[in-house]
Order: C-alpha cells, then structure tokens, then sequence
C-alpha cells in the first residue's frame, strides 16, 4: 500500500520544528525531525526574527528528512500570523522583518486610527484592530522610510516569505493575509478602501490564493544542496493557527451539540479562543468585546480573541534562566500543580493588559500589577506560575461566554490544542472554570493541520473528508469540570 510522505514546517512564536507528515491506510501522522527555539532578537533598539537562522534551521531539518526518510513529495511552512519581509526589484529580502512585539507603532498609532478608527477596521476587515496588525506596522514602515515606496515591490507574510525562499514564487496566501486588517471580511480580496484612507499601495499585495495551493517545485540549487528530488512547494492554510484549528477532530465530544456549538482554544505562545462560523460576525458586540475574523481552510470563518497566553510563563522562565535557575515547561507545570492551593498567594491578571505585551521582567510586572489592582502579590515560584494559568483559564472562561452570547448558542465542549495542552493543569482549570467538557489533543495541531492540507492539494484526500482523517488518526485526552462548577450558577446543589 502506498505511504505519502512530506514535510510540514510550523514556526511558532517560541519554537519551529520540522515535522516528517505520513498518510497510509486514511491515517494521518506526524513525526518530528528537528526542532529549534525561536524569538525576538533586538538591533539597535528594535525587535527582528532571524529569518537566515530560521531558513538554515528548516534547511538542516530537510537534509535530515530527506537522509532518513526520502523520497518526499512535498513541504509548506505555516507560521505565526501579522509579520512579513519586503522583495526589493531583484527578488531579495530588503531586512530582516520585524517582531510584531517592537514598539514603533507606539507613536503611529493615533495617526492611523484619525484616518481609519478601530470600528471602520473591523466593519471592512472582519478584523480587531491592534497594533501588533501587519497594516499598523506597514502604515509605520511608510511613515518612518518614505523610501520604501521606491525600494520594496512585494510583501511577504511570514510563510509566504518561506515558501517564497523555497520555491521562488511569490504568492499571497489567504489565511495569514487574513490576519493582515487589509482584506475584505470574507477574506477574498485587499480592502480598496483600508488601502485608499491609509495611502498603502496596493501593488505591495501579491497575488492572492487560497490554502491548499501548489505553488511550485523546491528552487533546483536547493534540490542540488539538500538531495531532496523535485519536491512541490505548497501554500498551505498557512497561518499557524489556520492550520490548527484545521486538525480539530470535531465530533469527538459534547453531549449535547453538533459542530457549531464546539469551540476551541488553540495554546501555544498566544491563546486564541474562538469557534467557526459559515460567515464573518461584524456585529457590534463581536467588536466590543475584542473578536477578529479570520479565515478557515475550506472557506470558513473563525471568529476567535486573541488572549496573551503562555507567553506570559514563557517571558517569566525567560528571566528566571537568566538568572541562573532555569526550569523546564515540565517543571513549570508540575510545580504550580503541587501547590497547596489555600495557603496560597494567587491573584487574577488580566492577561491582555499592555503591560505583559512586551518582552521583560514578568514577575516584576505580575507585581506591579496586583498592586495597582490591589490583590495578593504571589512570592513563590510555584505561586507565580500558578497566577498565571488560572488567569488564563479565568480569561478563557469569560471569552467562552462572550461567544455565547454573541451567537446566541451554547458550546457545548471545548477542543484544546497546540503545545499548552501539555500543561495538565491549564487543561483542568480551563474544565473548571467554563464548566464545559475539555477535550485536548493534538499537541502538534499546526504540523498536522498542515500535513492534511498538504494532503488535500495533492489529492490524496478531500476537503470534507479531513477531520474524518484527523478524528481517527488521534487519541484526545478528556477533562471533565469539577462538579462544584458546574453547579454553583445553580445554588451549589451536586
Ligand atoms: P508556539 O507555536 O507559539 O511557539 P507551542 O504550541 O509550541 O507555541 O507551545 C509552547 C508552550 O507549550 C510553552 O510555552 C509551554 O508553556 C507549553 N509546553 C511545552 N512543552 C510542555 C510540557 N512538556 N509541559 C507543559 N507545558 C509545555
Ligand atoms: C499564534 C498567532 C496568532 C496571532 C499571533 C501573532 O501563533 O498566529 O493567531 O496571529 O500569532
């Protein structure tokens, strides 16, 4: 029988791997070949990705696939959304793309939204407005080097920027566009208008495609260097979190409803919490409460929050190795589980406060703001951590409720996916906090999303028939809410 294999390559915020995707027997699986950290590097003053170091990392990572498991018929990179690199006339990188945590577009901001307020955005993008957007951060590469109009031709999110390296062919995918707050709600084309009010030219946008797209063959010098044959490039659902909630095995759980009323929390170094729906929601409420829209693999939309996730523990063990007293994720996790929770100093953050967006001391940060809000300051370690993933249950718990309520409907459980789900207690708290049935899995929601949609372009499967895939293929971990949440709306009675 035959065995499909490809490379998938997910780039998250904090880590990217190279993933070997198998298809054989309607089973999809996914098997790491490397795995290298990633983040912000600062140069004078400013936040950058090391694009070349990334691009050498993902070259070894395909020299190794290729020795061990070769022939393979295809690769696509997904990646985190709202960054992207300029092509000058010759096809090359102008500089290094900036991170979307640098800070200049503090001072542009104000500029920006006098000509195009954060309502108008939503109305005409689907999208929340934020200044992280790749349309702020063009609107304050134009203002602060005017030359660009002259020097850059294209621009290239993120992954299109990869697969461009790749493969040589420049093409703007749909689901990281969808990120942008410059396309229409449904995604289908750049916002003439956003374009217009701000003055951004439109030539910069390259031709738009939707996931599942091949958009070519690996460049031969590449095939040459790395041994690979003619692997097919393909723009996959390229915006990370696209590709994970593509792998959601829908269908698994919740007694009570069908797919609508399912939603899902994607954990990696953000949190997206969200559910899909047939078309954008550009309500009024949808705006107030913080919801974007972006687009699904297939042409579906996912109305979801963007919460600052574990980048808030991630930040703090940052500074704790620095400090010579490194701990792993693992050891995170298990200390805040060990804890006795009621002789404990534990506060709730806001996690979307301003002031954990930024890289820096988090715990002095945590400090200053359960001051200001006049609340336990935790002392421990264990304390810390322990804030923090029962902020960010409380916080997705409150979404839950949001989405509720903007669309009338109950949901019903909840899939977790993405690397945070290995944080056992992050799983229950979130049970507990929503009262809602959990159901967690896979870890590698990116890598397999992208797999299948790989899968799709080449025919192997059909659109419909992914989560069919996906659902046999994975084992999810269930978490069910303690009893006493569940029923204290209720007057307490179990
Ligand atoms: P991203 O794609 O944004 O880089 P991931 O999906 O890889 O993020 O998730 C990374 C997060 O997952 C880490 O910040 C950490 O909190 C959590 N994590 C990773 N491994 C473990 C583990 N073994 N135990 C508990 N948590 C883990
Ligand atoms: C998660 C993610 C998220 C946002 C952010 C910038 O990795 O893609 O959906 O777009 O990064």
């Amino acid at each position: 029988e035959e065995i499909i294999k490809l490379l998938a390559v997910d780039l998250g915020a904090s880590s990217g791997r190279v993933m070997l995707g198998t298809y054989a027997g309607g089973i999809v699986a996914v098997e790491e070949i490397r795995r290298f950290p990633n983040g912000p590097v600062e140069a004078d003053g400013q936040l950058y990705w090391d694009v070349q170091k990334l691009f050498q990392e993902m070259k070894q990572g395909i020299l190794a696939a290729v020795k061990s498991h070769g022939p393979l018929q295809s690769i696509s990179v997904d990646t985190w959304g709202v960054d992207y690199g300029f092509l000058d006339a010759e096809g090359e990188l102008l500089y290094s793309p900036h991170h979307y945590r640098d800070q200049r577009m503090e001072g542009i901001a104000l500029a920006l939204e006098t000509a195009l307020p954060p309502e108008e955005q939503f109305r005409l993008t689907g999208n929340q407005s934020s200044p992280i957007n790749t349309v702020y951060q063009l609107f304050a590469d134009l203002q602060a080097n005017p030359e660009l109009t002259q020097n850059a031709k294209q621009l290239l999110m993120m992954p299109d920027l990869f697969n461009y390296m790749f493969s040589g062919t420049a093409v703007a995918e749909q689901t990281i566009w969808s990120t942008s707050g410059l396309l229409t709600p449904d995604s289908s084309a750049p916002s003439g208008e956003v374009l217009r009010r701000l003055e951004l030219p439109a030539e910069l946008i390259p031709r738009l495609v939707p996931a599942g797209t091949i958009i070519g063959e690996l460049r031969p010098g590449l095939q040459e260097e790395l041994g690979s044959g003619p692997l097919k490039v393909i723009a996959g659902a390229s915006h990370d979190t696209a590709s994970a909630v593509a792998s959601i095995p829908y269908g698994l759980g919740g007694s009570t409803g069908g797919e609508g009323s399912a939603a899902f929390i994607s954990c990696g170094t953000w949190s997206l919490v969200g559910l899909e729906t047939a078309e954008p929601v550009l309500s009024a409420g949808a705006c107030t409460y913080g919801f974007t829209n972006e687009s699904c693999f297939g042409g579906t939309n996912r109305l979801l929050k963007n919460i600052t996730g574990l980048w808030l523990l991630q930040e703090t063990q940052r500074g704790w190795a620095e400090a010579g007293e490194p701990l792993s994720h693992q050891e995170a996790a298990e200390l805040a589980e060990g804890l006795d929770r009621s002789a404990a100093r534990i506060a709730v953050l806001d996690p979307n406060d301003p002031l954990f967006s930024t890289p820096g001391d988090m715990p002095m940060r945590i400090e200053s703001y359960c001051i200001r809000t006049g609340q336990p300051v935790p002392q421990t370690r264990a304390e810390i951590i322990r804030t923090i993933l029962e902020s960010l249950a409380q916080s997705y718990a409150g979404t839950i409720r949001e989405l509720e309520a903007l669309t009338g409907r109950p949901v019903s459980c909840i899939h977790m996916v993405g690397g945070g789900i290995q944080n056992k207690l992050l799983c229950q708290l979130t049970a507990d906090a929503t009262g809602k049935e959990i159901i967690a899995g896979p870890v590698e929601a990116s890598a397999i999303g992208n797999v299948l949609v790989q899968l799709t372009a080449l025919g192997a499967i059909e659109v419909p028939e992914a989560r069919a895939v996906v659902a046999r293929s994975c084992a999810p971990v269930r978490y069910q809410p303690a009893l006493f949440t569940i029923h204290s709306d209720q007057g307490g009675q179990v």
